[in-house]
């Protein structure tokens, strides 16, 4: 997260965990070359459309993409979903969050994530929705919610705030948000409606290790490190992953 924060506790706690780690060396990558879905799948864009992972949360946080990439519960409480029906959604707050294989967005090079959130409050820092690190960088790739500005990502340890302003999601509702990324182009929908802000990111693939993709927290170290200042204290549901960045007709549809 912000680089200042982010150096603050690692003055902190350096002495503790150690902020620099060793570089990781993660053959897994250069093995699937970012091929993490290879069968087909019952996804909603095309025969083939790159769907990694797709969380409905019925009641658990098993995979409905056909991959076999179910998370894990770490405290997160079911709720009701969006169109009210119970135990449909999963509620984030103080250190709770969900775990999902790393393998998910290890190695991904172009890539979409589209999900339903509701914030309930909202940090005057960051919100962070799902994020994905590795042992040398814990901001490998963020979504977050950055008061009072809009949408942002990290990517590769790199901040892009007010990546999508202008549309207020403060208002305890349920929203629909999409970011991809596209070669070395990132760009979010929120509620349906492209940003007019497209922001110029990396395009090398992430390196995301074991306990390194997590819903609901800011990892400031692999699998650890959250703060409830920089949660998220709200909502999520219907989470998918591509590893292609669908088109935009393609986004629409998902909404
Ligand atoms: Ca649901
Ligand atoms: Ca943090
Ligand atoms: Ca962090």
């Amino acid at each position: 997260m912000r680089f200042i924060s982010k150096l603050l506790l690692c003055f902190s706690i350096a002495s503790l965990l150690g902020c620099i780690h060793e570089k990781v060396s993660d053959s897994s990558t250069a093995e699937n070359g970012g091929l993490v879905a290879h069968s087909s799948f019952s996804g909603n864009v095309g025969e083939n459309g790159g769907l990694v992972a797709h969380y409905s949360f019925s009641g658990n946080v098993d995979d409905n993409s056909g991959n076999g990439n179910n998370g894990v519960v770490n405290g997160a409480a079911l709720v009701a979903d969006r169109l009210n029906n119970l135990n449909e959604a999963y509620k984030i707050d103080d250190l709770n969050y969900i775990d999902l294989p790393h393998r998910i967005m290890n190695g991904i090079g172009d890539f979409t994530i589209s999900l339903w959130v509701k914030f309930n409050t909202i940090n005057e820092d960051y919100n962070n929705v799902i994020g994905a690190a590795n042992s040398s960088q814990d901001n490998e790739f963020n979504l977050f919610y950055d008061f009072p500005n809009g949408f942002g990502v990290d990517v590769k340890g790199e901040t892009y705030l007010n990546s999508y302003s202008g549309r207020s999601v403060e208002d305890n509702e349920w929203h629909f948000v999409v970011f991809r990324r596209e070669g070395s182009v990132g760009v979010f929908f929120i509620d349906s409606v492209k940003s007019a802000n497209q922001i110029s990111v990396s395009d090398a693939v992430l390196l995301v290790e074991k306990n390194g993709l997590v819903i609901g927290q800011d990892q400031d170290y692999l699998g650890g490190g959250f703060s409830q200042l920089q949660n998220l204290s709200g909502a999520v549901d219907e989470i998918k992953i591509f590893n292609i960045a669908l088109s935009d007709s393609e986004i629409y549809l998902l909404y």
